[in-house]
């Protein structure tokens, strides 16, 4: 089947936010509403395990604050959530105008590659719509929010990765298959996701998920790297090429 489309997880794998980007601004959010609760690196990292933000927080209370959450109705509890992560939100998307977070090696040059050789591109994500649409207007232009016929993002579905709606959904309203795409993720619960849609997904790993389980990878890497920036092939292979370009993509989606 013909490569149409390239569907991109966003965090760890279009950008690096996890650990100074959403974890700060959810330490910046706790500290205003006077919480003492400090998400550090290895802390989040654990967290991690849970996507999407507000079950984040409630996650974390579950682990480590039991009396917190006995102290309000269960209306009441969601309600803060819901609060603490818009406060998060602001922090986020105030840290991505500031320039906080860069693009990862090879991803503006691969997108360029793509919309240049006429392929169809979206973003799958957990994110809220917010935070995917600031990293792309403070990396790529106002003009990039276009590039991507489709943005699914946050609570548009009601079972976030590793639940394999959000590809489902992006597929639908694609009108394409799963064998005419190829996924782009970085993280396990991303990767069950986009497998449990049945697609193809060349993973680049990071910081936070070098220990995770990436059984069913077309590809593992490091990094998509560039011309002057060799990528590492962690599992599988890249056909004997230094850094990932659209044929390198072509001959992972054939395979
Ligand atoms: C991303 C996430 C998100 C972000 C926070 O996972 O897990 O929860 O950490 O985003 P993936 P919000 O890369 O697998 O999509 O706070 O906006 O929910
Ligand atoms: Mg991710």
């Amino acid at each position: 089947m013909t490569l149409k489309a390239l569907l991109f997880d966003v965090d760890g794998t279009l950008a690096d936010t996890e650990r100074d980007g959403h974890r700060v601004a959810f330490n910046r959010a706790f500290a205003e509403a006077d919480l003492d609760w400090d998400w550090t690196v290895d802390l989040y990292g654990e967290l991690l395990a849970v996507t999407g933000g507000k079950e984040r927080i409630r996650h974390f209370l579950n682990l480590y604050h039991q009396e917190f959450l006995k102290q309000y109705p269960e209306e009441e509890l969601t309600q803060l959530i819901k609060n603490l992560h818009a406060r998060k939100t602001y922090f986020y998307t105030q840290l991505l105008s500031e320039g906080a977070i860069p693009l990862r090696s090879g991803i503006k040059r691969l997108l360029d590659e793509a919309r240049q050789q006429n392929y169809r591109l979206a973003i799958v994500t957990t994110t809220t719509p917010e935070n995917v649409t600031s990293l792309l207007e403070n990396t790529l232009g106002k003009e990039s929010i276009e590039w991507f016929e489709v943005i699914a993002a946050g609570d548009i579905v009601p079972a976030k990765k590793p639940a394999a709606d959000i590809y489902t959904y992006t597929l639908d309203k694609m009108d394409l298959s799963a064998d005419q795409c190829i996924a782009f993720e970085d993280s396990s619960n991303g990767i069950q996701s986009s497998l449990g849609a049945n697609l193809k997904t060349i993973i680049t790993q990071n910081h936070y998920t070098e220990s995770h389980d990436f059984t069913g990878a077309v590809v593992v890497l490091d990094q998509m790297g560039e011309p002057n920036q060799a990528c590492s092939c962690i599992d599988g292979d890249i056909d004997g090429a230094s850094y990932v370009s659209m044929a390198t993509i072509n001959y992972l989606h054939n395979k």
